[in-house]
Order: C-alpha cells, then structure tokens, then sequence
C-alpha cells in the first residue's frame, strides 16, 4: 500500500514541481512585461491628411501644420488618416522613419519608431510635390 502511493506519488510530485516552474515563469514573464511597459514612454500622434488643412490635426499642403514634441526615449506611434482624395504618407529621413505602404484616400496607416536623438525634425509627405505644397512638420526630440 505504501509502496504504491510512493510509485504513484513521485510523477505528481513531478507534475506539479512543473507546473510551479511553469506558472513562475509564465508571471516572471507578465510582470517582465508589464515592467518594460511602463518603463518605455509612448506617444501617440494622430495625423489627417487632407489636401487642405480643415481640421485640428492637419497635414496638408498649406505648410500650418502641427508640430510635436517628445522626450529621448520615447516610443513614437504616429497613425495617419488620409482624409483627401490621393495617396499620402509619412517619412522623417534623417530618423530613417517611412510609413509604407502609402496610405490610399479613407484609409489610416502606422507607423511606430523610437525617439533615438535629440533634435529638430522634419515630418513630410514623399509623395512627389507634396512636401513642396507644404505638407509638412517638425517634430521636436527633446535631449
Ligand atoms: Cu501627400
């Protein structure tokens, strides 16, 4: 009798040293999570594209558009909803920043970077003529 519950006792005993490490590591992993999570700050810049500027946040051709400012650090989101009538996008050539495909006229786009260096720069629409037209912005890195 003894003997039988030690045999049957041991791949329980097993069993459950597994699913301990398993269950450890499966919370070591959600709190690892949640840690780089909070630890890495997130901006969320939302864009409408438009061959005119009629709205609060504009992109368009007549060069008021929005400027924008984060910290070093910072993981950058930036969606583009294109509210006109041609294609659109986003490019930052000196962060190496494209948002691809081009967005199609009613449909958004995203694009997420890392705020790597510090500076000034410029947001623009690579599609040919737009930026000429103005459709373009700085975002600001601050050090
Ligand atoms: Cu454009």
């Amino acid at each position: 009798m003894s003997s039988a519950s030690t045999k049957s006792s041991l791949p329980l005993k097993l069993i459950a040293a597994a699913g301990i490490v398993f269950v450890g590591a499966l919370v070591g992993g959600l709190l690892a999570q949640q840690y780089f999570l909070q630890v890495i700050p997130k901006a969320e810049i939302t864009l409408f594209a438009t061959e005119k500027n009629q709205n609060d946040k504009p992109y368009g051709y007549n060069g008021t558009n929005s400027a924008f400012t984060v910290r070093t650090g910072t993981l950058v989101q930036v969606t583009l909803f294109n509210t006109g009538v041609v294609m659109h996008d986003f490019v930052i050539d000196d962060l190496a920043v494209h948002l691809l495909p081009d967005v199609e006229p009613s449909h958004s786009g995203t694009v997420t970077f890392l705020a790597s260096r510090a500076g000034t720069y410029t947001y623009f629409c690579s599609i040919p003529g737009h930026k000429e037209l103005g459709m373009q912005g700085q975002l600001t890195i601050l050090g």
